[in-house]
């Protein structure tokens, strides 16, 4: 796909910059500041006072909100959009020191916010075998598997720190629902068969997502995407090792990882978002070198290299439509349900609403961790001044 960077125009101050303050805080799922009020752009504005004390707390927070400063220096930088554009231009790293468009800024915080929730969402799946797994080797690679995940959104929510938002901020829009994570998270899992199918389709998926993302123009997410590749590579082989246990094993084995495959291949299909043609990001996203391949050519690469796999474990893709075309040499699959897309994507999956009450049930219940952990890290701080 090509495309011209989006804010290149010079002479047009406004559409040089992108978008408004309210575009981006709706791109970041925020609260708009207007004079002393506050409102949500998404509610009526009668309803802006009422909720002012409920959301005092985001009110503070979106003030210490980075963005703010670009804002603010919207009209002085030629300079620094042409630095911008030359480091785009010459495929090098944007780094958290450089000025950059607001547009870029606010899209790379919801792009990397939306993946570090994923990681830190997409532990509930897989916790909830660690009890039932059938071996103790297996229930320590699981442990092993959901710590890395945590450690993933560990990273992804640092290098999101860079831009100027606390991990604490971005938890809070997760919870209040004003960001996303994968949709592969909100399907349950059955059957120890999934633990198998989510390391091979699911970790696959991202693998073949997160490799390419090794080449983001946003420094600190393309360092962090180098890391947590090794680690999903370790992910992918152990979901398929279990795979090959259980096709290889007795008829009520292969029947449930067959079942596991029917109820996992669409899902993970859909976790490269909507057709090109539909997604609102896209265009944008390419330009600025974020995104390095648009969603249906990273989808395309995962079935191609999926298929064989399907193949050789002796699973049947469910797929009635799927051929191979030996012209481009590749598979091509029938149409994804983007109607079942589209209900999961906006909080309608069949465990929307349990991923995230017990998301925040798990932070509240963290509140005397974080407590102990600040009260600690005051003392250290007086006995520290008091020894200088
Ligand atoms: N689910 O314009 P588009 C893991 C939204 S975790 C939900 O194409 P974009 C693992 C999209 O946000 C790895 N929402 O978007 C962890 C947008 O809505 P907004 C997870 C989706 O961003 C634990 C709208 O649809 N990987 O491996 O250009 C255990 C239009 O879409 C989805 C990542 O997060 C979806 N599937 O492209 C095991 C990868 N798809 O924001 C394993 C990083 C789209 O305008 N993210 N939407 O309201 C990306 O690469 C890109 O964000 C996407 C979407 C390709 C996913």
């Amino acid at each position: 796909m090509s495309a011209s960077l989006p804010s290149r125009k010079r002479g047009q101050k406004r559409e040089r910059q992108g978008r408004s303050l309210r575009e981006v805080l709706r791109i970041l799922g925020g609260t708009w500041i207007r004079g002393n009020r506050l409102e949500n752009p998404a509610e009526p504005r009668s309803e802006g006072k009422k909720k002012l004390l409920a959301n005092e707390r985001s009110f503070v927070m979106m003030i210490e909100f980075d963005p703010w400063s670009t804002v603010k220096n919207r009209d002085i930088d030629d300079e620094g959009q042409q630095k911008f554009d030359d480091i785009i231009a010459a495929d090098e790293k944007v780094e958290p020191r450089d000025w950059m468009p607001e547009g870029y800024r606010a899209t790379v915080i919801r792009q990397m916010a939306q993946h570090a929730h994923s990681e830190v969402i997409g532990m509930q799946p897989e916790a909830n075998w660690i009890l039932r797994a059938p071996t103790l080797l297996r229930k320590s690679i699981l442990i092993a598997k959901v710590q890395d995940e945590a450690g993933h959104g560990l990273y992804l929510y640092s290098a999101t720190e860079t831009l100027g938002v606390s991990r604490h901020e971005l938890e809070d829009l997760l919870h209040r629902g004003r960001q996303k994570y994968s949709s592969i998270f909100n399907y349950p899992t059955l059957s120890w068969a999934d633990m198998g199918t989510i390391g091979w389709l699911v970790d696959g998926a991202a693998i073949v997502n997160q490799i390419v993302l090794q080449g983001t123009s946003y420094g600190p997410y393309s360092r962090a995407m180098v890391k947590i590749c090794k680690e999903e590579s370790f992910h992918a082989r152990q979901g398929f090792s279990i795979l090959m246990a259980l096709t290889s094993g007795s008829d009520a084995q292969k029947a449930m990882a067959q079942d596991s495959m029917d109820r996992w291949w669409w899902p993970a299909l859909m976790m490269f978002g909507p057709h090109d043609s539909e997604s609102t990001h896209t265009e944008e996203s390419m330009a600025w070198k974020i995104k390095r391949m648009s969603n249906d050519d990273l989808r395309q690469k995962f079935i191609d290299q999926t298929v064989p796999q399907a193949h050789y474990l002796g699973l049947k893709i469910p797929d009635p439509e799927l051929r191979f075309d030996s012209e481009t040499e590749q598979w091509r699959t029938g149409e994804i349900d983007w109607d079942e897309f589209w209900a999961v994507v906006k909080g309608d999956g069949p465990l929307n609403r349990e991923r995230i009450s017990h998301k925040v049930r798990a932070w509240e219940d963290g509140a005397w961790v974080r407590a102990g952990a600040s009260a600690y890290a005051d003392k250290q701080v007086e006995m520290l001044d008091k020894s200088a």
